[in-house]
């Protein structure tokens, strides 16, 4: 088995594939629906480049290095292959080192950090980090989940109503949320102390994607929108339109610090049903 070698799940007539490089989740296909996640027709699947699309692990920063501008977007684990600690028929489980190593040099502390997928009526992605130093552990992270959408600009976001969110795109504004999020021009806001399920009215696609969480008080919400996808070499020009970010998260204000032998997990759950 190499990095990119698809494990698949399957749970009744429902399916999903994760790959060990990143730990990364690439597709769920629940019984008799469209696919729910999406990854762009320009994806990349080398060494220690992110997948574009499905649900990169976002770990142990979220965004930027908080002290080093050289180290690169969105931590270390996406880029890495994991270990895969087991497989059955409906779920996986990996380590991101392997059993006999507990640090890296681009990550303060000694930690270890488990991803496990499970299929069933739902798809649920758990994300595990234990600090198995004698310092504190400090860390930001996200399951930063792509989904399929029909029209980005016929959906309507709702959960998040009242909510104040961080606007990435206006100086880190602080701003509240007023009623469902539409997309028509780039979003990238992070709703904070949310533990709000959070559901994707799709007309198009005739369905509602609901994301519920543990462990996060917050939420992405983005879409590149026209400029920054031309930006990006892994994401086709139009694709925007098919996709959008919902990431469950521990970002921003929700940053974590893990005494020596605490644990924490980051748990997203991702069903989706019929059009109300
Ligand atoms: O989660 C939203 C975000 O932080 C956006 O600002 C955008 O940069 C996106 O992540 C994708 O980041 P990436 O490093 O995967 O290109």
């Amino acid at each position: 088995m190499t990095q990119f070698s698809k494990i698949e799940l399957n749970y009744h007539d429902s399916k999903a594939s994760v790959v060990p490089h990143g730990a990364h989740v690439l597709d769920y296909h629940p019984a008799g629906q469209p696919p729910v996640l999406w990854t762009s027709q320009l994806a990349l699947f080398q060494d220690g480049k992110a997948i574009r699309g499905g649900v990169p692990v976002i770990w142990p920063w979220f965004g930027s290095h908080p002290t080093d501008a050289e180290k690169s977007s969105h931590g270390v684990a996406r880029n890495m292959a994991w270990q895969v600690l087991g497989v059955t028929e409906s779920a996986a489980s990996f380590s991101l080192l392997p059993a006999s190593e507990n640090s890296h040099p681009l990550v303060d502390g000694r930690f270890e950090c488990q991803l496990d997928v499970i299929l069933d009526e739902a798809l649920t992605v758990k994300l595990t980090t234990k600090n198995v130093g004698d310092s504190p552990f400090k860390m930001t992270a996200a399951l930063h989940s792509y989904f399929h959408v029909g029209d980005a600009t016929q959906i309507a976001i709702k959960g998040l109503d009242g909510r104040t969110y961080i606007d990435q795109l206006d100086s880190n504004q602080r701003k509240l949320q007023q009623g469902p999020i539409q997309i028509d021009q780039e979003v990238d806001r992070i709703y904070i102390n949310s533990t709000d399920t959070v559901e994707i009215h799709d007309p198009v696609l005739g369905r509602v994607i609901e994301i519920q969480k543990e462990g996060s008080l917050s939420t992405v919400v983005w879409n590149p929108w026209i400029e920054k996808s031309k930006r990006m070499a892994d994401f086709g020009e139009q694709e925007y339109l098919e996709m959008v970010c919902v990431e469950t998260c521990n970002a921003a204000d929700d940053q974590r610090t893990l005494v020596p032998a605490e644990q924490h997990s980051l748990l997203t759950r991702i069903f989706s049903r019929p059009n109300d």
